[in-house]
């Protein structure tokens, strides 16, 4: 708007977006590699800035495209003065996903956006079936996940809310977690991976005793049986057997409470 008063052009300035136009989204991560299993996760931080000098309300929105599965599509805070919020996001595909590129995009404000890349990738063809198999369990603690024990990732230190499973009968035995295969399959090795890092070490916190069972006319049979465990990785080996499951039936564990494993391998026979 323009008003002449004395003879001078007068200008005023274009109006400020409102607080709440102004926020910023950003993702610490450009792209996330993910492999197309059921259990595995690409994960991401989204980022809403606010710049401006007023506290507000604001939204970021998450649009994915394709096939991708989001923990969330909306985050809403509260954002003092200059304040950054950072919201996990975490990012699944089903199982046999085409490998390929798709994105997200992040909105907020009236103009802010980004992009996180999702690159989808062949799982991993090492033999072990596991990572294609779908697991269940006869319990949970909290947010523990059974799909923590075939997502690939055999890191205990970071097992409490990513990548181990935790059951929810403390003291109280058996506990168990199965793996359904997608198709009978010829298999002679189990690797169990139990709670094993530097601050929770396998012997003191990690799984003791547990029977290897597959599914055999109808029930379970045990192939394999490990007693007075004190390791992390534990290998057990069988007779060749064509099986549509397999089962860790847990009986123990080192300080007598939960029964905790990160990872479970099973692998064709050789
Ligand atoms: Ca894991």
């Amino acid at each position: 708007m323009a008003l002449v008063i004395g003879g001078f052009m007068i200008t005023a300035p274009p109006a400020a977006a409102a607080p709440v136009d102004r926020l910023q989204v950003s993702a610490d991560l450009e792209s996330v590699d993910l492999a197309a299993l059921d259990c595995a996760t690409a994960r991401f931080t989204l980022r809403l800035h606010n710049p401006t000098r007023q506290a507000v309300y604001g939204d970021a929105w998450l649009a994915e495209d394709g096939p991708l599965q989001l923990s969330r599509k909306l985050v809403s805070s509260y954002l003092p003065a200059g304040f950054t919020l950072e919201a996990p996001i975490t990012v699944t595909v089903p199982y046999g996903t085409d490998p390929a590129s798709y994105p997200i995009k992040l909105t907020a404000g009236s103009s802010s956006s980004a992009e996180v890349s999702v690159e989808v990738v062949p799982p991993p063809d090492n033999g072990n079936v596991a990572l294609s198999a779908t697991p269940a369990m006869s319990s949970r603690h909290g947010r523990f996940s059974v799909c923590g024990t075939n997502d690939g990732d055999t890191d205990s230190n970071h097992w409490a809310t990513f990548t181990g499973w935790n059951d929810a009968t403390s003291r109280a035995w058996p506990d168990w977690v199965s793996y359904q295969l997608v198709e009978p399959t010829e298999i002679d090795r189990v690797v169990l991976y139990t709670l094993d890092s530097a601050a929770e070490p396998a012997s003191r916190y990690g799984l003791s005793d547990w029977d290897v069972q597959v599914w055999r006319d109808g029930d379970w049979a045990t192939v394999a049986e490990v007693r007075g465990n004190k390791q992390g990785v534990v290998t057990s080996t069988f007779p060749a057997e064509t099986t549509s499951a397999v089962r860790i039936l847990c009986w123990g564990n080192n300080n007598g409470d939960y029964s905790r494993i990160i990872e479970t391998e099973i692998y064709l026979a050789r």
